[in-house]
């Protein structure tokens, strides 16, 4: 590894980093959101990371509370998937063939999915959901598709449009490059409005191919969809004949075993999707994802069927391997209930702190993702989270960092709790946000 020369102890070397990314790489970063741009300052470049923490190029330990902006469920560097992720590293890099454990992996999701029969896996989120999307315009032979202000569903230019994320931090409702025909049959409503919805399906429910939702909105910090706007998607989507399509690659294996569908489904009777995204946690770091639905569908794929989807990396050996140790360590009996009682913890700690100082704070939480906002009660749609005090946010972000707490750098992200973080970094969390609730 090559250092830069340092002149003087006083400089950081997070800025050192920075400063020669930028001359290189647009924006200094690798995907834009890491850069800091909404909340100004340098990002933190990482050295290591163990457990529920990372050191940055100073060599200051965080508590990170992104894990890779999700897919870090067990914490960093956890034993048995290091020694899966050896042994697979042994055996080879990438075959561009079929393995054994593609198959397991398959066997894993389809067990733990109800509604997913059959599962393709792919290498990132946003290519799980710009195939799914391909494959329910093909197997509706339909084009026009629903999706809601505030939902990121990846940087596929039919849903690049009004999304969350690193977009919204960006103040762009869309992105440059998008030409407007790649976004002429994607219908954008607000989240959680039932009047939009009924309307859209009755002017153009028999032209829709599908309605794509994150069924709880980790890309607007975390909105929940209300269980009679779920109940609605689904209930019109069938009679319609549109896909019901789960962007779960935030909430899949993190918000529950069976994901966020698995929570609709004990509210809403004989609930589930036509066909769900995945990503993050089933890849447990490595670059994995997949989509998946019913057979009938999913036989519409190549080579089978007429939707074309391929990929050099797809089902890559190493990153099956680190998704497979990952999927085991979850389904350990009280997994989800400890994770879920610790990051509850975070929340409702940081709520009764901020209320304590009179600081307006409210959040929410599942599993092990969560989100906070400086309102006195959950918002329910993009247009409500827009309004945040961004440079109060921003204020506590620094305060955060400063204490060596890792947030994501934007107020539209959710935010993720590993079952390697303790009572001791909530309660350590908790106390930094004391301090700075108290002086607001
Ligand atoms: N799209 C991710 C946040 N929702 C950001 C991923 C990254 O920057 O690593």
């Amino acid at each position: 590894m090559t250092t830069s020369p340092i002149t003087s102890s006083n400089i950081s070397r997070n800025d050192v980093l920075f400063e020669r990314a930028k001359k290189l790489i647009p924006g200094g970063v690798n995907s834009p959101v890491r850069a800091f741009k909404a909340v100004g300052g340098t990002p933190r470049f990482v050295q290591r990371a163990q457990g529920a923490y990372f050191w940055d190029a100073d060599g200051k330990r965080y508590i990170d509370y992104i894990g890779s902006w999700g897919p870090m469920i067990l914490g960093h560097g956890h034993p048995a998937v290091i020694d899966a992720v050896q042994k697979a590293m042994m055996d080879g890099f990438s075959f561009g063939a079929p393995t054994e454990r593609e198959v397991e992996l398959a066997e894993e999701i389809v067990k733990l999915v109800p509604s997913i029969e059959m599962v393709r896996l792919v290498s990132s989120g946003t290519e799980a959901a710009m195939s799914a999307l391909r494959l329910a315009r093909g197997a509706t032979s339909r084009s026009k598709i629903i999706k809601f202000e505030g939902c990121y569903h990846g940087h596929t230019d039919a849903l690049l449009v009004k999304a969350g994320s690193g977009l919204a931090t960006f103040g762009n409702p869309t992105s440059a490059g998008v030409p407007p025909e790649a976004v002429q049959h994607t219908l954008v409503l607000e989240y959680n409005n039932l009047a939009q919805l009924e309307e859209c399906f009755a002017l153009h429910g028999k032209e829709l191919a599908c309605l794509m939702m994150e069924p709880i909105c980790g890309n607007m910090n975390f909105v929940r969809a209300t269980v009679p706007f779920m109940t609605r998607c689904r209930e019109l989507c069938t009679q319609y004949g549109a896909l019901l399509i789960f962007d779960e690659v935030m909430t899949g294996f993190r918000v529950a075993l069976g994901g966020a569908q698995s929570l609709y489904a004990e509210l809403i009777p004989g609930f589930k999707p036509d066909m769900t995204a995945l990503g993050k946690v089933i890849g447990g770091g490595m670059p994995l994802a997949a989509f998946g639905g019913s057979k009938a569908v999913m036989e519409m794929l190549a080579p089978i069927g007429a939707v074309y989807q391929a990929g050099t990396l797809s089902g890559n050996p190493i990153a099956t391997a680190c998704g497979l140790a990952t999927l085991r360590e979850v389904q350990k009996p009280g997994f989800y209930e400890a994770l879920g009682e610790r990051t509850r913890r975070l929340v409702t700690g940081l709520t009764a702190s901020a209320h304590k100082s009179g600081v307006k704070f409210c959040g929410d939480s599942q599993g092990g993702m969560f989100g906070f906002f400086l309102f006195d009660e959950l918002p329910q749609n993009y247009a409500k989270v827009m309004t945040t005090d961004s440079p109060a946010f921003n204020r506590f972000f620094h305060a955060m960092l400063d204490k060596g707490v890792y947030y994501a750098p934007a107020l539209y992200e959710a935010g993720f709790v590993s079952s390697a973080h303790t009572a001791a970094d909530v309660e350590a969390t908790v106390d930094a946000a004391t301090h700075f609730f108290a002086g607001m």
